[in-house]
C-alpha cells in the first residue's frame, strides 16, 4: 500500500483509535492537534507522533500532510473539514459530519469536483459480515425486503453522574443518541439493503434533564473507571433514548430504538432484515456471527471465515476464521478503503467508503427525526 502522511485532529476517544487503525495499515501518522498546544504535546508524546501542532493553521500549513482525520467534537467538523479541503488535503471525518444539513450540504458542494477524497467514518459498514449481508441482498437471497428493524444501545451514560461533551447540544448538536449512534444504524441498514429511508415518526426522551458535570474533562466511556471528585449541575436538552418508525423507499418498513442508558449493553448495534425468502440478523457485540433464518429449511449460523463468504466480504477480512476481528479492525478496513481509493487516483470512480454525501443524508434524517418528535407526526424525507 502507498504510505500517506496523515494528521489527526482530536485527542479524545477517537484520535488514538484513528491513529492505531492508520498505523496498522502502515500509514505515517505525522502530526496531531488537540484542543490546546499542551494537549497536542501530551497526545503526541503518548502516541509517539512526531509533530504536535499549536493550532489548526499550523497543521494545514504543513506541506507534508496529505490527509486530515477529524475526530474533534462535532461542532468543529464543518469549519475544520472545509478548511482542510480548501488547503488541498483529503479529509476523513468522524460522524456526524456537521451540526446541520446546511453545513453538511455545503461540505458536499466543496468536496464535489475538488479532486480530493472526503469520507465519513461510518466504520460499522466495515465489519465483513455486513458486506456479506449486502452481497446476499444484492443476489436476491433474501427476496423482497419486507422489514428492517433493530437498535443501537449502550450504557455509558446510564447515571445522571455520567458526563461527556456529547451530552451538550452546543458541542454535539441538538440530537445525541440518534446522531451519535442511531446514524450508524441508519447508515448501515441503508448500505446493506440499498434502500433509503423515506419517512420517519419519532419519539425521543431526555431521561435525565440534569446531569452532574465533573469540574475538568471526562473522556467518552471513561466515567466508568475514573474517580470523579467535584461536579456541577447542568441542564441537558439532548435525548438519552428514543424510537423511530421508519418507511423505506420501496415499501419496506421498520423501526429503530436507540439508547445510551441501557444497563449491560456496552456498545450493541443489532439489526434484523426480513425478506420474502429469508431473514438475516447481526449483532455488533458478536460481529463474527451471522444468523440466517429460513421457513422451510434449518436456519444457518455463518461464522466469519474468508473461505465461506462472498468476494466482497472477503476483501474486508484480515484474519482466518476463528481469529476474531472486531471494532479496531473495522477502523482499519474503513481507512483501507479510503486510502486504496486515493492511491488508485481515479476520482471519477464511485467511492467504496461512506462519503460526505452519505454523512449529509444522515444529518437530513436526524433533522427529520427531530422535527417528527417535536411535531408528533410523520415527516417525509426530501
Ligand atoms: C460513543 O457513543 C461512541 O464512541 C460513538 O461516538 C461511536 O461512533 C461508536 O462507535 C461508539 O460509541
Amino acid at each position: 500500500m502507498r504510505v500517506f502522511n496523515v494528521a489527526i485532529v482530536g485527542t479524545g476517544f477517537m484520535g488514538p483509535a484513528h491513529t492505531e487503525g492508520l498505523r496498522r495499515l502502515g500509514m505515517n501518522v505525522a502530526g496531531i492537534l488537540g484542543s490546546s498546544a499542551e494537549k497536542s504535546r501530551r497526545a503526541a508524546e503518548e502516541l509517539g507522533i512526531p509533530r504536535a501542532y499549536g493550532n489548526y493553521s499550523e497543521l494545514l500549513a504543513d506541506g507534508e500532510i496529505e490527509a486530515v482525520h477529524i475526530t474533534s467534537p462535532n461542532r468543529h467538523h464543518y469549519e475544520q473539514a472545509s478548511a482542510a479541503l480548501r488547503a488541498g488535503k483529503h479529509v476523513h471525518c468522524e460522524k456526524p459530519l456537521a451540526m446541520t444539513s446546511a453545513e453538511s450540504g455545503a461540505l458536499c458542494d466543496l468536496a464535489r469536483g475538488s479532486g480530493l477524497a472526503a469520507g465519513v467514518n461510518y466504520n460499522m459498514r466495515f465489519y465483513p459480515l455486513n458486506w456479506e449481508v449486502r452481497a446476499m441482498i444484492r443476489s436476491g437471497a433474501l427476496g423482497r425486503i419486507n422489514s428492517i428493524y433493530g437498535s443501537y444501545v449502550q450504557d455509558w451514560l446510564l447515571y445522571p453522574t455520567d458526563y461527556n461533551w456529547r451530552v451538550l447540544s452546543e458541542e454535539g448538536g441538538k440530537l445525541r443518541a440518534v446522531a451519535d449512534i442511531g446514524t450508524h444504524w441508519l447508515d448501515l441498514v441503508q448500505f446493506v439493503t440499498g434502500l433509503s429511508v423515506s419517512g420517519v415518526q419519532a419519539d425521543l426522551k431526555t431521561v435525565y434533564p440534569t446531569r452532574q458535570r465533573p469540574i475538568g474533562e471526562v473522556e467518552t466511556f471513561s466515567a466508568k473507571v475514573e474517580e470523579i471528585e467535584a461536579t456541577e449541575s447542568i441542564a441537558i436538552e439532548t435525548e438519552d433514548s428514543g424510537a423511530a418508525l421508519l418507511r423505506f423507499g420501496d415499501g419496506a418498513h421498520g423501526s429503530l430504538w436507540v439508547s445510551q442508558i441501557t444497563a449491560g449493553r456496552k456498545n450493541c448495534l443489532r439489526y434484523e432484515i426480513a425478506g420474502s425468502e429469508a431473514t438475516v440478523a447481526w449483532n455488533s457485540e458478536q460481529p463474527n456471527e451471522l444468523w440466517i433464518g429460513h421457513r422451510n429449511e434449518a436456519n444457518r449460523h455463518l461464522l466469519r471465515d474468508p473461505g465461506l463468504v462472498s468476494e466482497d466480504a472477503r476483501a474486508h477480512i484480515g484474519y482466518p476464521g476463528g481469529h476474531n476481528e472486531g471494532y479496531d479492525d473495522s477502523f482499519k478496513h474503513s481507512f483501507k478503503s479510503f486510502y486504496d481509493y486515493i492511491a488508485a487516483g481515479d476520482f471519477s470512480a464511485p467511492e467504496p467508503f461512506p462519503t460526505f454525501a452519505d454523512g449529509h443524508n444522515e444529518i437530513v434524517l436526524c433533522e427529520a427525526i427531530l422535527e417528527s418528535h417535536e411535531q408528533g407526526r410523520w415527516v417525509e424525507i426530501g
